[in-house]
Protein backbone atom coordinates (compact mmCIF):
# COMPACT_ATOMS: atom_id res chain seq x y z
CA UNK A 1 0.00 0.00 0.00
CA UNK A 2 1.85 3.31 -0.43
CA UNK A 3 1.64 6.56 1.90
CA UNK A 4 -0.84 8.11 -0.57
CA UNK A 5 -3.33 4.89 -0.21
CA UNK A 6 -2.34 4.06 3.57
CA UNK A 7 -5.93 3.94 5.62
CA UNK A 8 -6.29 6.15 8.92
CA UNK A 9 -7.95 5.53 12.55
CA UNK A 10 -11.02 7.31 10.81
CA UNK A 11 -11.09 5.15 7.80
CA UNK A 12 -12.29 2.62 10.62
CA UNK A 13 -14.24 5.27 12.88
CA UNK A 14 -18.15 5.04 12.13
CA UNK A 15 -20.26 7.60 12.26
CA UNK A 16 -22.34 6.14 15.18
CA UNK A 17 -22.35 8.62 18.19
CA UNK A 18 -20.32 6.31 21.05
CA UNK A 19 -22.80 5.78 23.82
CA UNK A 20 -20.87 4.68 26.79
CA UNK A 21 -20.76 6.44 30.26
CA UNK A 22 -18.28 9.10 30.22
CA UNK A 23 -15.10 7.95 31.71
CA UNK A 24 -15.89 4.27 30.43
CA UNK A 25 -12.83 2.26 30.16
CA UNK A 26 -14.49 1.16 26.51
CA UNK A 27 -13.47 4.25 24.65
CA UNK A 28 -10.08 3.92 25.44
CA UNK A 29 -10.08 0.01 24.10
CA UNK A 30 -11.96 1.67 20.67
CA UNK A 31 -9.61 3.89 19.99
CA UNK A 32 -6.97 1.84 20.97
CA UNK A 33 -8.26 -0.77 18.20
CA UNK A 34 -9.08 2.15 15.33
CA UNK A 35 -5.51 3.31 15.82
CA UNK A 36 -4.14 0.06 15.47
CA UNK A 37 -5.80 -1.26 12.51
CA UNK A 38 -4.06 0.37 9.53
CA UNK A 39 -1.04 -0.17 10.96
CA UNK A 40 -2.00 -3.98 10.19
CA UNK A 41 -2.36 -3.15 6.74
CA UNK A 42 -6.08 -4.50 6.91
CA UNK A 43 -8.80 -2.88 5.21
CA UNK A 44 -12.37 -2.12 6.57
CA UNK A 45 -14.21 -4.35 4.06
CA UNK A 46 -12.42 -7.40 5.32
CA UNK A 47 -12.33 -6.51 9.32
CA UNK A 48 -15.17 -8.46 10.83
CA UNK A 49 -16.22 -7.90 14.68
CA UNK A 50 -19.05 -9.64 16.07
CA UNK A 51 -19.75 -9.07 19.51
CA UNK A 52 -22.77 -10.56 21.79
CA UNK A 53 -24.80 -8.22 24.30
CA UNK A 54 -23.39 -5.42 26.97
CA UNK A 55 -21.54 -2.28 27.15
CA UNK A 56 -18.83 -4.26 25.86
CA UNK A 57 -20.79 -5.66 22.90
CA UNK A 58 -21.79 -2.06 21.48
CA UNK A 59 -18.53 -2.09 20.02
CA UNK A 60 -18.80 -3.01 16.44
CA UNK A 61 -21.20 -0.12 15.81
CA UNK A 62 -18.44 2.34 16.10
CA UNK A 63 -16.10 0.47 13.84
CA UNK A 64 -16.46 1.43 10.01
CA UNK A 65 -15.88 -2.30 9.14
CA UNK A 66 -18.88 -5.16 9.06
CA UNK A 67 -20.02 -6.17 11.94
CA UNK A 68 -22.59 -8.22 14.09
CA UNK A 69 -24.16 -7.25 17.64
CA UNK A 70 -25.24 -10.68 18.15
CA UNK A 71 -27.02 -12.90 20.48
CA UNK A 72 -26.04 -12.76 24.20
CA UNK A 73 -23.23 -15.25 24.38
CA UNK A 74 -23.19 -16.39 21.18
CA UNK A 75 -20.66 -14.25 19.69
CA UNK A 76 -17.52 -17.12 19.23
CA UNK A 77 -20.39 -19.73 17.57
CA UNK A 78 -21.18 -16.75 15.02
CA UNK A 79 -17.77 -15.67 14.05
CA UNK A 80 -16.73 -19.08 13.63
CA UNK A 81 -19.25 -19.97 11.09
CA UNK A 82 -17.96 -16.92 9.40
CA UNK A 83 -14.52 -17.57 9.77
CA UNK A 84 -14.90 -20.89 8.64
CA UNK A 85 -16.63 -20.12 5.60
CA UNK A 86 -15.04 -16.50 4.79
CA UNK A 87 -11.32 -17.60 5.87
CA UNK A 88 -10.19 -14.49 4.14
CA UNK A 89 -11.57 -12.28 6.63
CA UNK A 90 -9.98 -10.88 9.79
CA UNK A 91 -12.60 -11.77 12.45
CA UNK A 92 -12.53 -10.26 16.18
CA UNK A 93 -15.11 -10.54 19.01
CA UNK A 94 -16.01 -8.54 21.21
CA UNK A 95 -17.56 -9.91 24.67
CA UNK A 96 -17.60 -9.02 28.01
CA UNK A 97 -16.95 -11.04 31.84
CA UNK A 98 -20.79 -11.49 31.69
CA UNK A 99 -21.39 -12.17 28.08
CA UNK A 100 -18.34 -14.34 27.60
CA UNK A 101 -18.52 -16.48 30.40
CA UNK A 102 -21.81 -16.69 32.25
CA UNK A 103 -24.19 -17.42 29.13
CA UNK A 104 -21.07 -17.65 26.40
CA UNK A 105 -18.89 -19.99 28.72
CA UNK A 106 -19.54 -22.65 26.90
CA UNK A 107 -19.15 -21.37 23.04
CA UNK A 108 -16.31 -19.38 24.13
CA UNK A 109 -14.28 -22.81 25.53
CA UNK A 110 -15.17 -24.35 22.62
CA UNK A 111 -14.30 -22.11 20.19
CA UNK A 112 -10.65 -21.79 22.17
CA UNK A 113 -9.97 -25.52 22.18
CA UNK A 114 -11.18 -26.19 18.24
CA UNK A 115 -8.33 -23.84 17.56
CA UNK A 116 -10.74 -21.45 15.44
CA UNK A 117 -8.63 -18.13 13.49
CA UNK A 118 -10.25 -15.42 15.66
CA UNK A 119 -9.12 -12.73 18.01
CA UNK A 120 -11.38 -12.93 20.93
CA UNK A 121 -11.63 -9.51 23.25
CA UNK A 122 -12.51 -10.04 26.59
CA UNK A 123 -13.49 -6.92 28.57
CA UNK A 124 -13.47 -7.55 32.16
CA UNK A 125 -15.32 -5.28 34.58
CA UNK A 126 -15.76 -7.62 37.12
CA UNK A 127 -19.38 -6.66 36.43
CA UNK A 128 -22.50 -6.57 34.38
CA UNK A 129 -22.50 -3.23 33.16
CA UNK A 130 -25.39 -3.24 30.89
CA UNK A 131 -27.91 -4.41 33.27
CA UNK A 132 -26.96 -2.43 35.60
CA UNK A 133 -24.42 -3.45 38.29
CA UNK A 134 -25.03 -7.37 39.15
CA UNK A 135 -22.07 -9.38 40.02
CA UNK A 136 -20.63 -11.67 37.28
CA UNK A 137 -18.23 -14.67 36.88
CA UNK A 138 -15.20 -12.22 37.23
CA UNK A 139 -16.30 -10.88 40.39
CA UNK A 140 -14.93 -11.38 43.72
CA UNK A 141 -15.89 -12.90 46.56
CA UNK A 142 -17.49 -10.38 49.40
CA UNK A 143 -18.83 -8.16 46.19
CA UNK A 144 -21.84 -6.42 47.10
CA UNK A 145 -23.59 -6.06 44.24
CA UNK A 146 -27.56 -5.44 43.09
CA UNK A 147 -28.26 -9.29 42.92
CA UNK A 148 -25.55 -10.00 46.06
CA UNK A 149 -26.51 -7.60 48.93
CA UNK A 150 -24.75 -9.60 51.37
CA UNK A 151 -21.94 -10.11 49.03
CA UNK A 152 -21.02 -12.82 46.73
CA UNK A 153 -20.43 -15.68 47.72
CA UNK A 154 -19.27 -17.63 43.97
CA UNK A 155 -15.38 -18.70 43.38
CA UNK A 156 -14.43 -16.34 40.42
CA UNK A 157 -12.94 -17.36 37.05
CA UNK A 158 -9.59 -16.53 36.24
CA UNK A 159 -9.92 -15.99 32.52
CA UNK A 160 -6.35 -16.52 32.01
CA UNK A 161 -6.63 -19.99 33.72
CA UNK A 162 -9.62 -21.01 31.57
CA UNK A 163 -8.62 -20.12 28.50
CA UNK A 164 -5.19 -21.99 28.74
CA UNK A 165 -7.43 -24.77 30.12
CA UNK A 166 -9.13 -25.33 27.22
CA UNK A 167 -5.73 -24.63 25.25
CA UNK A 168 -6.01 -21.68 23.44
CA UNK A 169 -2.67 -20.96 21.47
CA UNK A 170 -2.77 -17.41 22.35
CA UNK A 171 -3.57 -16.03 25.75
CA UNK A 172 -2.72 -12.90 26.64
CA UNK A 173 -3.93 -10.13 29.30
CA UNK A 174 -3.73 -6.34 29.18
CA UNK A 175 -5.24 -2.77 30.68
CA UNK A 176 -7.54 -0.48 29.24
CA UNK A 177 -5.56 2.48 29.91
CA UNK A 178 -2.19 0.93 28.80
CA UNK A 179 -2.25 2.23 25.33
CA UNK A 180 0.96 1.46 24.24
CA UNK A 181 0.44 -2.51 25.84
CA UNK A 182 -2.57 -3.17 24.43
CA UNK A 183 -1.40 -2.16 21.05
CA UNK A 184 1.63 -4.62 21.73
CA UNK A 185 -0.75 -7.26 22.84
CA UNK A 186 -3.45 -6.72 19.88
CA UNK A 187 -0.97 -7.04 17.15
CA UNK A 188 0.78 -10.17 18.19
CA UNK A 189 -3.03 -11.53 18.42
CA UNK A 190 -3.48 -10.63 14.97
CA UNK A 191 -0.13 -11.94 13.62
CA UNK A 192 -1.17 -15.23 15.61
CA UNK A 193 -2.83 -17.73 13.07
CA UNK A 194 -5.39 -19.48 15.28
CA UNK A 195 -7.46 -18.80 18.19
CA UNK A 196 -6.09 -15.66 20.41
CA UNK A 197 -7.70 -15.42 23.84
CA UNK A 198 -7.18 -11.55 25.12
CA UNK A 199 -8.61 -10.70 28.75
CA UNK A 200 -8.57 -6.57 29.06
CA UNK A 201 -8.81 -5.05 31.87
CA UNK A 202 -11.82 -2.74 31.84
CA UNK A 203 -12.82 -0.31 34.35
CA UNK A 204 -16.50 0.23 34.90
CA UNK A 205 -16.73 3.76 36.29
CA UNK A 206 -20.53 3.57 37.29
CA UNK A 207 -20.99 0.28 39.39
CA UNK A 208 -17.18 -0.95 39.50
CA UNK A 209 -15.55 1.84 39.71
CA UNK A 210 -11.47 1.23 40.91
CA UNK A 211 -11.54 -2.33 40.28
CA UNK A 212 -7.93 -2.26 38.92
CA UNK A 213 -6.40 0.52 41.38
CA UNK A 214 -3.82 -1.54 42.24
CA UNK A 215 -2.08 -2.36 38.66
CA UNK A 216 -2.95 1.12 37.56
CA UNK A 217 -2.75 3.97 39.92
CA UNK A 218 0.73 5.56 39.17
CA UNK A 219 2.25 4.65 42.72
CA UNK A 220 0.95 1.28 43.10
CA UNK A 221 1.48 0.18 39.10
CA UNK A 222 5.12 -0.63 39.39
CA UNK A 223 4.69 -3.05 42.27
CA UNK A 224 1.71 -4.95 41.41
CA UNK A 225 2.56 -5.38 37.39
CA UNK A 226 4.40 -8.25 36.77
CA UNK A 227 5.12 -7.55 33.23
CA UNK A 228 6.12 -11.05 31.28
CA UNK A 229 8.48 -10.61 27.89
CA UNK A 230 9.42 -14.05 26.67
CA UNK A 231 13.10 -15.94 26.75
CA UNK A 232 13.42 -12.68 29.80
CA UNK A 233 13.77 -14.14 33.91
CA UNK A 234 10.39 -12.11 35.17
CA UNK A 235 11.34 -9.88 37.92
CA UNK A 236 9.58 -6.92 38.82
CA UNK A 237 9.20 -3.45 40.99
CA UNK A 238 10.70 -0.45 40.64
CA UNK A 239 13.89 -1.70 40.75
CA UNK A 240 13.56 -5.32 39.73
CA UNK A 241 13.93 -6.06 43.49
CA UNK A 242 10.89 -8.81 42.67
CA UNK A 243 11.32 -11.87 41.34
CA UNK A 244 8.76 -14.94 40.45
CA UNK A 245 9.95 -18.16 41.82
CA UNK A 246 9.48 -21.93 41.26
CA UNK A 247 8.76 -23.69 44.57
CA UNK A 248 10.05 -27.79 44.77
CA UNK A 249 6.49 -28.53 43.78
CA UNK A 250 6.37 -26.37 40.47
CA UNK A 251 4.32 -23.80 41.65
CA UNK A 252 5.27 -20.16 41.72
CA UNK A 253 5.88 -17.47 44.45
CA UNK A 254 6.75 -13.81 44.67
CA UNK A 255 10.34 -12.98 46.21
CA UNK A 256 12.96 -11.13 46.93
CA UNK A 257 15.46 -11.14 43.56
CA UNK A 258 18.87 -10.83 45.72
CA UNK A 259 19.36 -14.36 46.62
CA UNK A 260 16.46 -16.12 44.39
CA UNK A 261 19.31 -16.90 42.18
CA UNK A 262 18.10 -19.93 39.59
CA UNK A 263 15.14 -20.24 40.92
CA UNK A 264 14.25 -17.21 39.41
CA UNK A 265 11.36 -18.91 35.95
CA UNK A 266 12.24 -17.19 32.54
CA UNK A 267 9.49 -16.60 30.32
CA UNK A 268 8.77 -18.91 27.93
CA UNK A 269 5.28 -18.13 26.42
CA UNK A 270 6.37 -20.70 23.45
CA UNK A 271 6.44 -23.95 25.38
CA UNK A 272 4.20 -26.36 23.94
CA UNK A 273 2.87 -27.84 27.95
CA UNK A 274 1.07 -25.05 28.94
CA UNK A 275 1.98 -25.68 32.37
CA UNK A 276 4.61 -22.80 33.09
CA UNK A 277 1.75 -20.32 31.81
CA UNK A 278 -0.94 -22.22 33.40
CA UNK A 279 1.44 -21.58 37.18
CA UNK A 280 1.49 -17.51 35.85
CA UNK A 281 -2.41 -17.47 36.04
CA UNK A 282 -2.25 -18.91 39.63
CA UNK A 283 -0.44 -15.97 40.75
CA UNK A 284 -3.03 -13.93 41.27
CA UNK A 285 -6.57 -14.60 40.62
CA UNK A 286 -7.88 -10.97 40.38
CA UNK A 287 -5.77 -7.84 40.58
CA UNK A 288 -5.59 -7.24 44.10
CA UNK A 289 -1.72 -8.22 43.89
CA UNK A 290 1.13 -8.73 41.90
CA UNK A 291 -0.32 -9.41 38.47
CA UNK A 292 1.02 -11.22 35.14
CA UNK A 293 0.11 -8.98 32.12
CA UNK A 294 1.35 -9.48 28.71
CA UNK A 295 1.43 -12.76 26.60
CA UNK A 296 1.26 -16.03 28.62
CA UNK A 297 1.19 -18.06 25.90
CA UNK A 298 1.83 -17.91 22.17
CA UNK A 299 2.13 -21.51 20.78
CA UNK A 300 0.42 -22.21 16.77
CA UNK A 301 -1.07 -25.92 15.88
CA UNK A 302 -3.44 -26.30 12.96
CA UNK A 303 -6.78 -24.56 12.94
CA UNK A 304 -10.13 -25.94 12.55
CA UNK A 305 -10.85 -24.20 8.89
CA UNK A 306 -7.06 -25.08 7.82
CA UNK A 307 -8.14 -28.67 8.86
CA UNK A 308 -11.45 -28.72 7.53
CA UNK A 309 -11.14 -27.08 3.82
CA UNK A 310 -8.23 -30.04 3.78
CA UNK A 311 -10.98 -32.70 4.44
CA UNK A 312 -13.23 -30.81 1.64
CA UNK A 313 -10.55 -30.67 -0.59
CA UNK A 314 -9.42 -34.31 -0.02
CA UNK A 315 -13.19 -35.33 -0.24
CA UNK A 316 -13.48 -33.52 -3.40
CA UNK A 317 -10.43 -35.14 -4.98
CA UNK A 318 -11.63 -38.39 -4.41
CA UNK A 319 -15.24 -38.36 -5.04
CA UNK A 320 -15.44 -34.97 -7.33
CA UNK A 321 -17.66 -32.13 -7.22
CA UNK A 322 -21.21 -33.48 -5.47
CA UNK A 323 -24.61 -32.32 -6.88
CA UNK A 324 -26.05 -31.62 -3.36
CA UNK A 325 -29.80 -32.45 -4.58
CA UNK A 326 -28.38 -35.95 -6.08
CA UNK A 327 -27.02 -36.53 -2.62
CA UNK A 328 -29.85 -35.33 -0.32
CA UNK A 329 -32.11 -37.92 -2.43
CA UNK A 330 -29.97 -40.83 -2.66
CA UNK A 331 -29.65 -43.74 0.27
CA UNK A 332 -32.60 -43.96 2.56
CA UNK A 333 -35.11 -41.89 1.54
CA UNK A 334 -38.92 -42.21 2.73
CA UNK A 335 -41.71 -40.00 0.95
CA UNK A 336 -44.51 -39.21 3.52
CA UNK A 337 -48.02 -38.74 2.60
CA UNK A 338 -51.47 -39.60 3.79
CA UNK A 339 -52.32 -42.49 5.12
C1 LIG B 1 -30.77 -14.20 27.15
C2 LIG B 1 -30.42 -12.97 27.91
N1 LIG B 1 -30.20 -13.07 29.24
C3 LIG B 1 -29.86 -11.97 29.95
C4 LIG B 1 -29.79 -10.75 29.34
C5 LIG B 1 -29.45 -9.53 30.15
N2 LIG B 1 -28.09 -9.08 29.97
C6 LIG B 1 -27.75 -8.20 29.01
S1 LIG B 1 -26.14 -7.79 29.02
C7 LIG B 1 -25.86 -8.81 30.34
C8 LIG B 1 -24.50 -8.94 30.97
C9 LIG B 1 -23.51 -7.99 30.44
O1 LIG B 1 -22.32 -8.06 31.18
P1 LIG B 1 -20.92 -8.06 30.50
O2 LIG B 1 -20.82 -9.09 29.46
O3 LIG B 1 -19.92 -8.14 31.60
O4 LIG B 1 -20.85 -6.69 29.71
P2 LIG B 1 -20.71 -5.18 30.17
O5 LIG B 1 -22.09 -4.62 30.05
O6 LIG B 1 -20.18 -5.15 31.57
O7 LIG B 1 -19.76 -4.62 29.17
C10 LIG B 1 -27.03 -9.45 30.74
C11 LIG B 1 -27.10 -10.41 31.87
C12 LIG B 1 -30.02 -10.70 27.95
N3 LIG B 1 -29.90 -9.55 27.26
N4 LIG B 1 -30.33 -11.81 27.27
S1 LIG C 1 -22.18 0.93 32.75
FE1 LIG C 1 -19.98 0.67 33.07
S2 LIG C 1 -19.29 -0.65 31.38
FE2 LIG C 1 -21.30 0.20 30.82
S3 LIG C 1 -20.84 2.04 29.62
FE3 LIG C 1 -21.15 2.66 31.76
S4 LIG C 1 -19.09 2.68 32.65
FE4 LIG C 1 -18.99 1.49 30.75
Amino acid sequence: MTEATKLTKKDFTSDQEVRWCPGCGDYAILATVQSLLPDLGVTPENTVFISGIGCSSRFPYYMNTYGFHSIHGRAPAIASGLSITRPDLDVWVITGDGDGLSIGGNHLIHALRRNVNLKILLFNNEIYGLTKGQYSPTSRVGMVAKSTPMGSIDHPLNPISLALGAEAGFVARTIDIDRKHLTEVLHAAHEHHGAAFIEIYQNCIVFNDDAFTLVTDRETKVFNQIRLAHGEPITFGPDGQKAVVRREDGSLEIADTAGAGDHIVRHDAHAEDPTLAFALSRLSHNPDRPTPFGIFRQVERPTYEDQLHQQIDHAQQQRGSVDLRRLLESGNVWEVGAS
